[in-house]
């Protein structure tokens, strides 16, 4: 197999311009392969830290120079001589050079980099593809791509509070169908923005952020586009939000500040009018429909309406596995959104994506809003059969990288891939 002759880590640039950390493992059979980290914008308490320099005389403080020093100094020093297929001892032995709890000695972002290009070395060194060195044999399904192309929140600078506005087209038979029926929409969408005197242009997952008055002309201005590339909302393609409610939640005063509706509503109101908008239009997802603290109200949401849509958490969880114990013994929702780097290894996320399972909860595996041109998150979705990625928006290389790789791997699969589509849970 060959084992780890070197790791090398540089500092390159997000899709954001901000600095993150790209690392290249190097094996004694001369396998070369390269992995790199996304960065976003909500960061919670409970979730692996990613280590900046906060030098302020670069990049605003942001540079990773000291990640990168601790892989090219420590990490290449310690692991030096592993097997290459040894991806769990290499992730327990990385978080126990680290030894905190939230990987901020060595920097999350360092150690996520190097485990993901361990796993690439790993699969070029075998002959197989990363979803099928991961994965293995029963690696087959296809995710429903939930893809933003309407942002707000602190995604975009318009009047929305809800963060993104996504579609899931479901009724395709595979996967390069539904990316296509996807990009129709999204053309129809920018018509009818264009049409109406909003601004087309696109925001930081691809998605637009046009000036819209309120969520729910965010919502019809889809369906109408949906409508117009001939199809039918609620069968063909559904609808999925992401609210980021912690992002306008005033922890001490208990009350969500809807700046879209000039007002301020109690965790009950909030509830109500999520049910509001789930009987009136096809939402199918709502993710984050609370804030991250307010596990009480999950559960009254989940009670209401778990049985009917997906409820994910994502700042919730923050992908930590604690949080997402208490979630499923609270009953707080039925989905966790899967972001790597908020758990900094790849054995740990599969370990995650596994205990989700194993509790009937939904996996999606997710982007960050700080992209890189890295495509793992493609080749994970299908290793681990979640059937659901999110991956913004159909335009900007950042985001479309991604789908172009599930439609590569769906190529690769031929006859034996399957895609999730009319078999989601809760269509
Ligand atoms: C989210 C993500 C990705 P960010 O909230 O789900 O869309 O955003 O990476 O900025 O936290
Ligand atoms: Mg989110």
């Amino acid at each position: 197999m060959g084992q780890i002759a070197q790791i090398r880590a540089r500092e390159i640039l997000d899709s954001q311009g901000n600095p993150t950390i790209e690392v290249d493992v190097i094996t004694t059979r001369g396998i070369l392969s390269r992995a790199s980290v996304p960065s976003g914008a909500s960061t919670g308490t409970d979730e692996a830290i990613e280590l900046r320099d906060e030098d302020q005389g670069r990049f605003l403080g942001k540079g990773v120079l000291k990640a990168v020093n601790n892989v090219n100094k420590i990490l290449n020093e310690e692991l030096k001589g592993f097997y290459i297929t040894d991806q769990s001892t290499i992730d327990a032995t990385m978080i126990e050079l680290d030894g905190t709890e939230n990987k901020s000695n060595i920097g999350a972002n360092a150690i996520l980099a190097v485990s993901l290009s361990v796993a690439k070395a790993a699969a070029q060194s075998v002959g197989q593809p990363l979803f099928r060195y991961i994965g293995g044999v029963n690696a087959n399904t296809l995710p429903i791509p939930m893809m933003n192309i309407i942002s707000g929140g602190t995604h975009a600078d318009n009047k929305l509070d809800f963060q993104e506005f996504m579609i899931m087209p479901i009724s395709s038979a595979s996967f390069v169908e539904s990316i296509r029926m996807g990009a129709e929409v999204f053309q129809n969408l920018k018509l009818i923005l264009k049409n109406k005197g909003y601004s087309v242009n696109v925001g930081d997952e691809g998605g637009f952020a046009p000036d819209l008055k309120s969520h729910e002309e965010a919502i019809e201005i889809i369906l109408q586009a949906i409508e117009k590339a001939g199809y039918k909302p609620g069968e063909d393609i559904f609808i999925a939000l992401d609210t980021a409610a912690s992002e306008f939640y005033d922890k001490k005063k208990k009350l969500y500040n809807l700046k879209s509706i000039k007002k301020k509503l109690s965790s009950d109101e909030l509830i109500d009018y999520l049910i509001t908008l789930v009987n009136k239009y096809p939402i199918i997802s709502i993710e984050d429909g609370l804030a991250k603290d307010d596990w009480q109200a999950w559960n009254k949401l989940n009670s209401a309406i778990g049985d009917k849509i997906q409820l994910v958490g994502d700042d919730l969880f923050a992908t930590n596995v604690n949080r997402l114990i208490k979630g499923i013994n609270e009953y707080s929702c039925n989905s966790i959104l899967i972001k790597l780097n908020r758990i900094g290894t790849l054995t740990e996320a599969i370990n995650c994506v596994n205990l989700a399972k194993e509790n009937s909860f939904t996996t999606i595996i997710s982007h960050r809003s700080g992209e890189t041109e890295d495509t793992t998150i493609a080749e994970l979705a299908v290793a681990l059969n979640t059937g659901l990625i999110k991956a913004g928006s159909v335009s900007r290389t950042d985001r479309v990288c991604k789908y172009n790789q599930l439609i590569r791997i769906e190529e690769n699969l031929g006859a034996s891939a399957r895609y999730l589509g009319n078999d989601f849970k809760f269509v």
